[in-house]
């Protein structure tokens, strides 16, 4: 299919809420951020091709809204997930040209959560898992416990979507209290939900979990979290002394591992100044286009990749082709 855009179009970190979600959602009094977004969210495919079709979408990647499953108690998560997937399975199915998936995971139960994982991408044809914030809002997702979930994907050779959530609320407290009852979007995607997910991919890579899984691949949304704009930084610093001084390529290992084992995408952040540093950074391969409707619109997406000015080789990489490499679409 070509779109009014003249090329496929691929977005990959699209949400939806499913129904059971948010039914328990609502009776602990959690709501989607104001009427226009939950009409959306929990439309059930209808709003997304229209407007899919009024930006020149061809094709959603559909996960669960933050912080999906997640925030449950492990009993709970792990029955209901199934669910959630299962119907995820069935929206997909009424429109497989439109639409593809990734799975939401009962991270409580990690052996549960690789199992789900497995379940999806083998009998559902899921294209990996997204996977939210801290884990409980408590845990970054470097903890060992949480490995099970990484090898599995390593070995089924699907990528996971480390997505933000709302960050931990010390962090919040200490950093940006102050400021949040005027700027509410500070302690989001602002500016936490960034600097919590950069530092949760910064420790996935401390922690060794690439050279246990060295097939382990992730994605990170908002232009790599502003990683790629610190990554010589990073890399530099990290060299100087401890760990990464030790490995036989310390100048350039936290790079090398980034830039191998991540892929990041656009969702939120049409810059093409944001774009530039990361095309230069990580190489045209490694980007994805994503809108992350519907917290963003989809029209403002379609607007900047108009106006970009890329080769016709590395637009095609963006929009579609390396979706469709990573996710086997
Ligand atoms: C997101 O999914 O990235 C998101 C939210 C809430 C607010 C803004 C946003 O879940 O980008
Ligand atoms: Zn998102």
């Amino acid at each position: 299919m070509t779109t009014r855009n003249g090329t496929r179009v691929i977005a990959i970190e699209e949400h939806f809420l499913d129904p059971e979600v948010k039914a328990v959602m609502a009776a602990n009094g959690m709501r989607p951020l104001g009427p226009e977004i939950g009409r959306r969210l929990d439309d059930g495919g209808a709003l997304h091709i229209k407007e899919m079709d009024e930006a020149g979408i061809d094709m959603q990647v559909l996960s669960h809204s933050p912080p999906g499953t997640q925030w449950l108690d492990a009993a709970t998560a792990v029955s209901m997930t199934r669910g959630v997937n299962d119907r995820l399975k069935l929206w997909v199915d009424r429109d497989p040209t439109r639409f593809a998936a990734f799975a939401a995971l009962p991270t409580q139960e990690p052996d549960a959560a690789a199992n789900e994982l497995e379940r999806c991408v083998d009998k559902l044809g899921f294209k990996g898992a997204m996977i939210y914030g801290l884990a409980a809002g408590q845990v970054f997702f470097d903890d060992k416990r949480f490995w099970p979930i990484f090898e599995r994907a390593a070995a089924l050779d699907v990528p996971i979507y480390l997505h933000p959530a709302p960050p931990h609320p010390t962090m919040v407290d200490i950093y940006l209290k102050d400021y949040l009852a005027d700027y509410p979007t500070i302690a989001g995607p602002a500016w936490g939900f960034g600097i919590e997910t950069a530092t949760a991919a910064l420790r996935m890579v401390l922690s060794g979990v690439f050279d246990k899984y060295p097939n382990l691949k992730i994605i990170l949304g908002h232009l790599g979290e502003g990683i790629p704009f610190q990554l010589h930084r990073m890399s530099e610093s990290l060299s100087h002394v401890g760990a990464a001084s030790k490995r036989p390529n310390a100048m350039t290992w936290f790079r090398d591992v980034f830039c191998d084992r991540f892929w990041i995408t656009t969702s939120g952040n049409f810059s093409t100044p944001a774009l530039m540093c990361s095309m230069i950074e990580m190489g045209a391969d490694r980007i994805l286009y994503a809108v992350d409707w519907p917290f963003v619109m989809n029209q403002p997406g379609t607007d900047w990749i108009e106006e970009l000015r890329i080769s016709p080789d590395d637009r095609r990489k963006l929009l579609h082709g390396n979706a469709e490499t990573l996710l086997k679409l």
